[in-house]
């Protein structure tokens, strides 16, 4: 454990990629870093979602970190690898550049306060257990790490377990044989639910909105295909830092508005067959802005969707005639048999939107129609306060004495992704108002922890010791954030990318929807070329 007057260059606080990136970034530059990790191990998410079935909807080679040392080294396994294998290598993340030597773990930093006059901040580690200063802090918490339960009547008075997908035991849970419910069928409720039918004597799903899930295919990499991507790579590479989501494809060239049907239900033949993504983030990009299009593109779906549904009232439920949202609009996943659990005796699903949970009773869960369903174990796949949660449930107290919570109550206001006026010498990866939701953890590592360590260098090269976000500047990257996220159907939907998942919570862009290419050009000729406009160097 740290002591009380540890003082560090560079505090870094979370250890998943953006965190591991920028730990061994910092020291191969001559800073004093240490990173605090609230787990016990390192992978972030990939730490704590250890649900059933948890694995990376992106594929490989272009879920991880590129420096040549980490990916030449690590045998991937698998197309999409499990959360075991990502664990797997962020263990070897850890062995090649010997991380661990400036971690704490178990380690949460429960509070941060901004000292004007020393140019540092104090931060208070696991509620007083601990403190330290450091002349500048960098969060890298993700865009998922505070759970969201929602408000269910008489939650606690339930005799049986409660679980959330995010707080999982590492040790898991007996789940065979018994009587399950899911409430939620986002990303981690989809993974959940197709792996707890296999094994549940009842499941139970609670839907509120449909998951329009695409089919993933899974093989393994064999040892011909991992030579194949090895000479691939630099191809790859310069693909996925061409991209808009930093994958190796991108949107179709063309307009769909500008093809025939019959051509776009070649395409979307093609892309749906992929296992991967595509009929998603490698389609025509007007179906995400043409609402007739995008009708079209959910039809094509639905069309397959239901032909592996034979229970009608289940595929009612979980394809409905009416769309339930644009399609692609909210977080589209990929699963592995999870629309077949529906055919079997024993798995049911509610439809919320027309019998909603009235509350849970203490032998399982009450619905408005009065029915009493019963269960040995609750599973919340309810996701989270995403993207600004990680970063306001820490007490980060700025320059004028507010905080970072109370500041972002009414809206959020960020330049470029990383800072907040305020609150100097504070910057954070894969956060607000960033490609974060349409980006991966890799990518936003080395594109935003790359772009931090850049502009540290800078500060020391110059002799800076406070750099701080301009008002004006914020204001102006809020108003282009919004106006890019809002031109297109995604404001249509419901979803967590703006805030509507979290009751109260201000409506409004979350990410920066214009892709990484628009994105990087923002953060260095916009700014960092520019000796750094938008923010005040002293
Ligand atoms: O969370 P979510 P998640 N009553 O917010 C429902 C990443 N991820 O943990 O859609 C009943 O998406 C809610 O319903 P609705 C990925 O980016 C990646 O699944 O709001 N239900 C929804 O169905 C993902 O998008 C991977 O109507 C309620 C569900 O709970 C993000 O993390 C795996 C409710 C929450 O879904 C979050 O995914 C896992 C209520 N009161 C996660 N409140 C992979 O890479 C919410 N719900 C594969």
């Amino acid at each position: 454990m740290v002591g009380p007057l540890e003082t560090y260059d560079v505090v870094v606080v979370g250890g998943g990629f953006c965190g591991c990136y920028s730990l061994h970034q910092l020291r191969e530059n001559g800073f004093s870093a240490h990173l605090f990790e609230a787990g016990t191990g390192l992978g972030g998410i990939w730490h704590w979602n250890c649900y059933p079935g948890a694995r990376v909807d992106t594929e490989v080679p272009c879920y991880q970190l590129t420096s040549p040392e980490t990916w030449e080294t690590y045998r991937w396994r698998q197309r999409f690898p499990g959360r075991d294998e990502l664990k797997d290598y962020f263990r070897h993340l850890d062995r090649v550049w010997d991380l661990s030597r400036d971690i704490s773990y178990s380690s949460r930093v429960t509070a941060m306060e901004w000292n004007d006059a020393a140019h540092q901040w104090h931060l208070q580690v696991n509620n007083g257990e601990s403190y330290c200063t450091a002349r500048h802090v960098l969060l890298c918490t993700g865009f998922a790490s505070k759970p969201y339960f929602p408000p269910i009547k008489n939650a606690d008075v339930f005799k049986g377990e409660t679980y959330h997908t995010s707080l999982w035991p590492q040790n898991g849970v007996k789940l065979d044989g018994r009587r399950v419910a899911i409430i939620g069928t986002g990303a981690s409720g989809v993974q959940c639910i197709q792996e707890v039918g296999y094994v549940a004597s009842q499941m139970t799903v609670f839907q509120r909105t449909p998951n329009t899930a695409l089919p993933m295919e899974n093989p393994d990499v064999t040892d011909s295909r991992r030579e194949e991507l090895r000479q691939q790579w630099p191809e790859i590479k310069k693909q996925m830092d061409l991209t808009f989501a930093g994958f190796d494809y991108e949107f179709v060239s063309k307009k769909a508005a500008e093809t025939t049907k019959e051509e776009r239900m070649a395409m979307y033949e093609k892309l749906f067959h992929t296992g991967g993504l595509h009929f998603w983030l490698g389609t025509y990009k007007d179906v995400l802005f043409d609402q007739d299009l995008n009708d079209e593109a959910y039809a094509f779906w639905r069309a397959k969707t239901l032909k592996r549904i034979k229970n009608k009232r289940a595929a009612e439920i979980l394809a409905p005639e009416i769309p339930p949202h644009p399609f692609g609009t909210k977080r589209i996943s990929l699963e592995q048999g999870f629309f077949e659990h529906f055919n079997k005796p024993n798995v049911d699903i509610v439809n919320l939107r027309e019998n909603p949970i009235s509350e849970l009773v203490p032998q399982g869960i009450r619905t408005a129609d009065g029915v009493i369903r019963e269960f040995d174990v609750i599973i919340y796949a309810t996701g989270f306060d995403s993207i600004t949660g990680g970063i306001t449930q820490m007490n980060i107290r700025g320059a004028s004495g507010q905080y970072v919570k109370a500041k972002w109550d009414h809206g959020v206001y960020t330049y470029l992704g990383m800072t907040t006026s305020d609150f100097p010498n504070l910057y954070f990866t894969y956060g607000p108002q960033a490609p974060t939701a349409f980006a991966t953890g890799p990518s936003s590592a080395e594109n935003q922890g790359g772009w931090v360590i850049e502009c540290l260098k800078y500060m020391r090269q110059q002799g800076y010791t406070r750099i701080e976000a301009t008002r004006p500047a914020e204001e102006n990257w809020r108003e282009h954030v919004n106006e890019v996220a809002n031109d297109g159907l995604f404001p249509k939907a419901e979803s967590w990318y703006f805030g509507a998942n979290i009751p109260g919570k201000p409506r409004e862009a979350l990410n920066y929807m214009n892709g990484w290419p628009e994105y990087r050009k923002w953060i260095w000729d916009n700014c960092a070329k520019k000796g750094y406009k938008g923010f005040t160097l002293s």
